[in-house]
């Protein structure tokens, strides 16, 4: 365990969280009091520093509000999303294609080379009529891309299916190489319709295979730059690319791709040919990197950018794995450079935010890397959990080999994937390797969240509306970070509310500078006292309380 990671371990302050944990599924009929005990965990070392096992990436209990999403979003929303050079079509209603639209604030830096596209500003749909779905809407798609091709001449066009389109049977596959054929362009169908799975993160794994099966590897050019990586599960919130990616320009390493905030397809064509992949958000992208080391050889590593110390740590350890002095100098440089103004910051701000605490309830891995910011300023995380993340996410990925393959997750489709007979090429001899892994890189691993966090503080894996308005009660965090859809309930507890998906419109967050960013923003929400000074109409006038069930 780390030093930051002990320091975060003395029991933390507040109710019994054992009785807190029966409180939240007090309510709950029996069965799904039983499911859900086994998705609340009160976070205490096990013999032997091991955590306790949680229920992850199981279905929800219908009637429960959770904060999750579905496939489609994950798929043509998280991954894809952020390309800005491929003509997405959502091939469904209208309002899925509406509702996925750069919500996410994805950002972009299109070139301004005559073909340099960004089709980021469009919001491409057939719009699916009750025609369609009665006689069939296979010949709306093909002219959907026609209209799409001929109106703009993108390289790709991919089709994302949603849930009508998998009940009515299109074969949205059959009709992409028909269009491939007939347009000599890329274009390809990801078969993610909302229900499959029981989140987003199906989504994911659909959005990582199709990428992988129709886009990567296409050009095998090796480009210019010593120190050739690819930023996986960055997908540029905020601008958190820009400020990575200036980091790493200053300190002489290039990225090749970055999957796919602020991305290209011809990056991603070319991407198998770096030398080494970063995951940040190895929930949504572990598949790529799995998929690319087997068939390609380019290890990966787990890396993290939240956090000014984590940013340092990280870019420390892509030097290790180069092994190359001048590298090292030159990222030792960087960081002495950066820290101080990080420093100073943090030093002003900390006084005022020492000993605060906050809650995190986020998708799949924001909820453990921003914990790094708030532990920064000297904030405990008293609680958190992901919508839709799986056990190695939470426990890390030695819980792997023992995870249960359940009828939901055996739905999508497990490449089969090999060796490339001549394009495999290991960037390490496994002496090398081995030599890596003794100075303490770990390779193809994470450790998850749970190791990280305080002794006796609650992990919650899809937290409900119920329990979140009971966490709050309880425990009275000084912030709560979580998404849209839960902000304005938990400010009507008097509770400051970040949103830690789009950032409520700030950011970057990521690397040196977001890390400044971050301290000013929870500085100012943690120490204004205008939440606690609203009332909500039913403290005022009780008759319009709403019963809730610990009342
Ligand atoms: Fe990965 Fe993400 Fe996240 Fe995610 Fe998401 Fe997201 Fe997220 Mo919202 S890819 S898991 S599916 S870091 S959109 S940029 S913020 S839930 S914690």
């Amino acid at each position: 365990m780390t030093e930051t990671a002990r320091s975060q371990t003395a029991p933390i302050e507040g109710p019994d969280p054992e009785k807190v944990k029966a409180e939240l599924i007090a309510k709950y009929p029996p069965k799904v009091a039983r499911k859900r005990a086994k998705q609340i965990i009160v976070n205490r070392l096990e013999p032997g520093d091991k955590v306790p096992e949680i229920n992850a990436n199981v279905r929800t209990v219908p009637g429960l509000m959770s904060q999750r999403g579905c496939c489609y979003a994950g798929c043509k929303g998280v991954v894809l999303g952020p390309t800005r050079d491929i003509v997405n079509i959502t091939h469904g209603p209208i309002g899925c294609g509406f509702y996925s639209w750069l919500t996410r604030r994805n950002q972009t830096d299109p070139d301004t080379t005559p073909d340099g596209h960004n089709f980021m500003t469009y919001c491409f749909s057939t719009d699916m009529q009750e025609k369609e779905i009665i006689f069939g809407g296979e010949k709306k798609l093909k002219q959907a891309i026609q209209e799409a091709y001929d109106n703009f001449k993108p390289k790709a066009i991919a089709v994302f299916a949603t849930c009508p389109v998998g009940l009515i049977g299109d074969d949205i596959h059959a009709v992409c190489r028909e269009m491939k054929d007939a347009l000599g362009i890329n274009v390809f169908g990801f078969s993610c319709e909302g229900y499959k799975g029981v989140s987003q993160s199906a989504g994911h794994h659909i959005a990582n295979n199709q990428i992988f099966k129709h886009v990567v590897g296409l050009d095998d050019t090796i480009g210019a730059g010593e120190f050739r990586v690819n930023l996986l599960g960055e997908y540029n919130i905020g601008g958190d690319a820009f400020e990575i990616e200036r980091i790493f320009e200053k300190c002489g390493i290039t990225t090749v791709a970055t999957f796919s905030g602020n991305s290209s397809i011809d990056a991603f064509a070319n991407s198998h040919t770096a030398d080494l992949n970063l995951i940040m958000c190895h929930r949504s992208i572990n598949y790529v990197a799995e998929m690319m080391e087997k068939k390609f050889g380019v290890p990966w590593i787990k890396i993290n950018f939240i956090g000014a110390e984590a940013t340092a740590k990280s870019l420390r350890k892509i030097a290790a794995y180069f092994d190359d002095p001048a590298l090292t100098e030159r990222v030792e440089a960087v960081i002495a450079e950066e820290l101080p103004a990080v420093q100073a910051a943090r030093d002003a701000i900390r006084p005022r935010t020492e000993g605060k605490r906050a809650m995190l309830f986020v998708g799949g891995s924001r909820a453990h890397h921003y914990q790094e910011l708030f532990r920064e300023l000297g904030m405990r995380t008293l609680s958190a959990g992901y919508e839709f993340a799986h056990r190695d996410d939470y426990e890390g990925r030695k819980v792997l080999p023992g995870v249960k393959v359940d009828a939901d997750s055996r739905n999508i489709e497990e490449l089969d994937v090999c060796q490339d007979p001549d394009r495999y090429r290991p960037r390490k001899t496994p002496a090398e390797l081995a030599a890596l892994s003794a100075k303490g890189l770990e390779f193809k691993d994470y450790q998850g969240m749970m190791p990280e966090m305080p002794e006796g503080s609650l992990v919650i894996d899809d937290i409900s509306q119920f329990e979140t308005d009971l966490m709050i009660e309880k425990y009275r965090p000084d912030i709560f970070c979580a998404g849209i859809k839960e902000k304005y309930m938990i400010q009507k507890h008097g509770i400051p509310m970040k949103q830690l998906h789009s950032y409520d419109y700030g950011g970057p967050y990521a690397g040196f500078k977001g890390a400044v960013n971050f301290y000013r923003e929870i500085d100012r929400m943690v120490n204004s006292r205008v939440w606690g000074y609203l009332k909500a109409p039913w403290q005022t006038n009780p008759e319009l309380a709403a019963t809730y069930a610990w009342e």
